[in-house]
């Protein structure tokens, strides 16, 4: 709650605050247009009036890591009568994001990209959680400290967006493995997997 003076403090600070502003008020970056109240930015993908949320998310959470990859989770909330599909995410933390899956392959649990994405019925919910379905962030770009409050758009097949803020939360699986009972077997879907046939 207090801010050291030394530089390389402060920068990050700004760079985060910077992304929250524009992720609310898309239009306070470039110039404020004063006789619009309501004018919808361009192409900034921030629903300014959406009046009754397709998808919602409870308890978003992400896992709290150094850096490399971590995961983010939650309950997705369909509020429509109609199924709705999540198709992508993206987030400050992470350059790359991916809608991940964990199956069992040769006697382990591997995740790999979803097909088609995560998949909510109709009124009805998808859980994300360690050991299944999650947003996977390779290439975090900072600590995720326990409390952090982590930025998250997902954006729906229909071209929705779905707009939500995960906080870090220590795991207690800890490592680099979300499936129960693991043991570091997790597998970026084969890329660097070691062939031990
Ligand atoms: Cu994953």
């Amino acid at each position: 709650m207090f801010s050291p003076p030394s530089r390389s403090h402060v920068l990050p600070a700004l760079a985060l605050a910077a992304v929250l502003v524009s992720g609310c008020a898309a239009e306070d970056t470039t110039s404020a247009a004063p006789s619009a109240p309501l004018a919808p930015s361009s192409s900034a993908a921030a629903p300014t009036a959406s009046p009754a949320p397709t998808l919602t998310i409870t308890d978003p959470w992400v896992k709290a890591t150094g850096e490399g990859m971590t995961a983010a989770f939650g309950t997705l909330v369909n509020n429509t009568d109609t199924e709705v599909s999540v198709v992508s995410g993206a987030s400050p933390l992470s350059p790359k994001i991916e809608l991940h899956e964990v199956v069992e392959s040769g006697g382990k649990m591997v995740m790999r990209p979803k097909e088609g994405g995560f998949v909510i019925p109709a009124r009805g919910t998808h859980e994300l959680a360690p050991g299944g379905d999650h947003i996977m962030l390779m290439g975090v770009t900072k600590k995720v400290e326990p409390g952090a409050e982590i930025p998250f758009t997902l954006t729906l097949a229909d071209g929705g967006t779905l707009e939500f803020t995960a906080i870090g939360k220590e795991f207690a699986g800890g490592k680099e493995d979300y499936q129960p009972g693991g043991e570091g077997g997790m597998d970026m879907g084969g890329s660097d997997d070691k062939d031990n046939s």
